[in-house]
């Protein structure tokens, strides 16, 4: 044996070095591809039963089998458990607002008041709306503030104007001959308008806004309307008190648009909507409109007094 060893001693080494080699070879490479193979077909076939098993897998093809007991729902105990503080009333599928709080819409227009007019955009009220108390003439008395501001600015009387006016100002000294410049500017302008050129009147004991029917500003390059607001405030003794004019356009640029006319129309009423009537559109309450206020200070559409002081946002708007 030991001979033999000696003998063919490069023999031996060799062979079994190849056999060693091919052993190797087998265990690294041979192994391993045929497992590879076999990975990538199953995961190719069916992941699941790869790697959630057969058990698992029936189990779950077995629950749209389940018959769920419904019978908890008519329970006593479980429905003692529904939260009843909020009454949701049921309505016509959809709200203007899908993101306003349940209840506020409702509370909101038990204040609208009577949408009185001489014109024919006199909004309409829900059928829900209580109507305050009238204690003016919320036509005639705001209009005849209108008149003695006039009087008193034509008299560069600023005193008068003081008297009737929720802003003070003050015309002494160098400031004298620019009040009496507004004055005059204010007077003419102001003389454009008649009793009956404010077709809307919404008013509680707070306030009272007076507002043209939209007015078409249409020319070459733009269409759209003109509304002129006038709002007052009613203080605790009951005198009425001019707060300010706002005229408003709302106009869209004709040149630069595909839409149709009658689209165009649709996107300007759109715009126009004052859906809680407190003299400000329900875009510009948003601060969506293309023509919104450079300071936009955001109010609830659907609610007139968005900080419940009294005064509408509309009000408030004109009052800064
Ligand atoms: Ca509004
Ligand atoms: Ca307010």
């Amino acid at each position: 044996m030991s001979d033999f060893f000696k003998n063919n001693k490069i023999t031996v080494i060799t062979t079994i070095s190849i056999v060693g080699l091919f052993i190797l070879y087998f265990f690294f490479f041979g192994g391993i591809k045929k497992q590879s193979a076999s990975d990538v077909s199953l995961i190719g076939q069916n992941p699941q039963i790869e790697y959630l098993g057969p058990a698992l897998v029936e189990t779950i093809s077995q629950v749209n089998e389940l018959v769920i007991d419904r019978s908890i729902f008519n329970d006593p105990v479980f429905g003692a458990l529904a939260d009843k503080s909020i009454t949701i009333n049921k309505t016509t599928l959809g709200r203007s607002n899908p993101f306003a709080p349940f209840g506020l819409a409702t509370s909101s227009r038990n204040s609208l008041p009577t949408a009185t007019g001489n014109g024919t955009n006199t909004p309409v009220v829900p059928t829900s709306a209580t109507s305050p108390t009238k204690i003016f003439n919320f036509i005639t008395d705001p209009w005849a503030v209108i008149q003695k501001l006039m009087g008193y600015w034509s008299t560069h009387d600023s005193a008068g104007v003081n008297s009737v006016s929720f802003r003070q100002v003050v015309c002494t000294g160098t400031k004298s001959a620019g009040c009496n410049t507004s004055f005059d500017a204010l007077n003419r302008e102001f003389s454009a308008y008649t009793q009956g050129s404010f077709s809307t009147e919404w008013s509680d004991d707070k306030q009272i806004i007076l507002s043209t029917a939209p007015l078409a500003v249409n020319d070459t390059t733009s269409k759209g309307y003109r509304k002129t607001y006038l709002y007052f405030i009613i203080e605790g003794s009951g005198n009425i008190k001019f707060i300010g004019r706002i005229v408003r356009d709302w106009t869209m640029l004709t040149g630069n648009t595909s839409l149709s006319d009658s689209a165009m129309e649709a996107s300007l009423q759109e715009r126009l909507k004052d859906t809680d009537m407190d003299g400000l559109a329900d875009k510009l309450e948003t601060c969506t409109d293309p023509q919104k206020d450079k300071v936009c200070v955001r109010t609830d559409p659907y609610k007139r007094d968005s900080n419940d002081n009294g005064y509408w946002d509309g009000t408030e708007k004109a009052m800064k």
